[in-house]
């Protein structure tokens, strides 16, 4: 089983995407073992994207990112961190398969409303700095009938 950070962006929030994003991941069958709501600091958005600090981008990613409400959530499975980078599509919405997230809903590079975790090591980081408080551990009796 693995944990991945999944944040709903504020372009995602403003356009009333909310339920539509989580919906995908519930019914996908992954296990919602963190969720919340926040206006981010510059803080945490600056080291959350912290390996982009270098690039052209990063001063209006993190403008964006901190001008208005995101969803963190936290989303537990079997191959979680691949599986929900599946769902999210490619990182260009003009590019991502439809069916995606990103291919279905969004048209931008900056704009594309959610981002996933991409590997072991930045899920764990990621969780800690949005989930500092920890995530819950339940047992959610629907999975038995999700893997065999
Ligand atoms: P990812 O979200 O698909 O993992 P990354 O390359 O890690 O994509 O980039 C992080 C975020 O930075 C993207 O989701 C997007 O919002 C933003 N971003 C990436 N490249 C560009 C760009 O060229 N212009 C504007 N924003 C970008
Ligand atoms: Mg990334």
């Amino acid at each position: 089983m693995q944990t991945t950070y999944v944040m709903i962006k504020p372009d995602g929030v403003q356009r009333g995407l909310v339920g539509e994003i989580v919906n995908r991941f519930e019914r996908k069958g992954l296990q919602l073992v963190g969720m919340k709501s926040m206006i981010p600091d510059q803080t945490i958005a600056r080291t959350h994207y912290a390996v982009h600090a270098e690039r052209p981008f990063f001063e209006g990613l993190i403008s964006f990112v901190t001008s208005g409400p995101v969803v963190c959530m936290a989303w537990r499975g079997v191959d979680a961190i691949a599986v929900a980078r599946r769902l999210i599509g490619s990182t260009n919405g003009r590019e991502a398969d439809p069916g995606t997230i990103r291919g279905d809903y969004g048209m931008d590079m900056g704009y594309n409303m959610i981002h996933g975790s991409d590997g072991e090591d930045t899920a764990a980081a990621e969780l800690a700095l949005w989930f500092p408080e920890g995530v819950m551990e339940w047992t959610q009796d629907g999975q038995r009938w999700v893997y065999e």
